[in-house]
């Protein structure tokens, strides 16, 4: 293993995807998230996503210098087209006025279109409750997973996130793919050769399969059976035809085989609690405490916690990077 301070991960990440050919703008908006998912030691969306990244830009199936517009649509509703760009630069670009409209309208939406995507959804509901919002996000990806019931890949991962900003301490969020598992996790054991847990996926001719070429190559399945399986099928619906973008079948057919990461839209909502609630926003943000305590005083942990309890650690001691991965990375300089 290599060990490397994040300072150094950001720069690594910056100079590879700069040598690569992308702007300024995009690479610093990409290497902040792969840092960031390197930092909370979420490695399915950390360092080794520039790998990834660069093979999209080979294969012509990302524009490295796009630079998102943003339009103005509704009283609670900004578009930002990302112009075929990864999608960390476009929410990044769209964020305030998204927070804006939320603190006025009291709840807004922000689609995300034409966008290739990647990003662990944490990042960005994390800087929507930064703005002390609530935030909701998803988005398709592609067609890889089975719906319950069917051995065919037609849904994507499809990632939902929720945040909850807390006055005392760091926000509540959860940020999960509807399949069991993200792909980039299934990745990560076909190149560790590890055997992947039981119910993850299934091969082409649908029996269950812990070999992860043969998951990747036959279907990944949903979390919950048929409940998993119905919220990736409305994020298909509400972050693909409701905002004017591809679903994950169309994704897939889009990158014709090249690899690359899906292109597609997302969805943000954010909510402003303020607006909700006015004078009474204290005395409903301590009943929300209450839940959190209730859960935290009988020993069960909220989700997010381990994550930042993992970026205390790598602020503090760097992070260890696999050496194939630093080789690969350094290679690409
Ligand atoms: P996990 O199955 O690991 O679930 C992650 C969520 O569950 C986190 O919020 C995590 O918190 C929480 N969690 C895990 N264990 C517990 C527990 N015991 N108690 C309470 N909470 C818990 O992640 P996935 O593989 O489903 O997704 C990983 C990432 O992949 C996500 O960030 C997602 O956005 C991203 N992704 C992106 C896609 C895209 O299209 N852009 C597609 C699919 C996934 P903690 O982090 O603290 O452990
Ligand atoms: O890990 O499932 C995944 C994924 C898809 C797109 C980005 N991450």
């Amino acid at each position: 293993m290599h060990p490397i301070t994040l300072e150094e991960a950001h720069t690594l990440a910056l100079n590879v995807l700069s040598r690569q050919g992308f702007s300024q703008e995009q690479s610093q908006a990409l290497a902040r998230a792969v840092v960031a998912g390197e930092r909370d030691e979420c490695r399915s969306h950390g360092l080794y996503r520039l790998l990834n990244c660069v093979k999209t830009l080979t294969a012509g199936k990302v524009n490295a210098e796009a630079a998102p517009v943003i339009d103005d649509i509704a009283p609670g509703v900004v578009r930002v087209d990302a112009q075929g760009g990864f999608s960390q630069l476009a929410f990044e670009s769209g964020l305030p006025l998204l927070a804006s409209k939320a603190r006025t309208q009291g709840i807004a939406a922000m689609a995300i279109n034409h966008c290739v995507h990647f990003s662990a959804l944490w990042i960005e509901i994390e800087a929507i409750t930064d703005h002390g919002l609530v935030g909701l996000a998803c988005n398709p990806s592609h067609a890889w997973v089975a719906p319950a019931g069917g051995i065919l890949p037609v849904l994507g991962t499809n990632p939902l996130a929720f945040g909850w900003p807390r006055p005392a301490n760091p926000p509540y969020i959860f940020d999960f793919a509807t399949s069991a598992i993200a792909r980039g996790d299934i990745e990560l054991h076909r190149r560790e050769n590890k055997a992947l847990p039981e119910g993850w996926g299934i091969d082409r001719c649908g029996h269950p399969s812990r070999d992860p070429e043969a998951v990747l190559e036959g279907a990944m399945l949903t979390f919950g059976g048929h409940k998993g399986s119905a919220l990736s099928t409305m994020i298909e619906l509400i972050a693909g035809p409701l905002i004017g973008d591809l679903t994950s079948v169309q994704s897939l057919k889009h990158d014709a085989g090249a690899g690359g990461s899906p292109y597609h839209g997302e969805l943000l909502i954010a909510m402003d609690p303020k607006r909700f609630l006015g004078e009474k926003t204290e005395h409903f943000l301590q009943q929300a405490e209450e839940v959190f305590a209730s859960i935290t005083s009988q020993g069960a942990r909220l989700p997010s916690q381990r994550r930042y309890e993992a970026r205390a650690r790598s602020q503090r001691e760097g992070v260890w990077l696999p050496d194939h991965l630093y080789q690969e990375l350094s290679s690409l300089l």
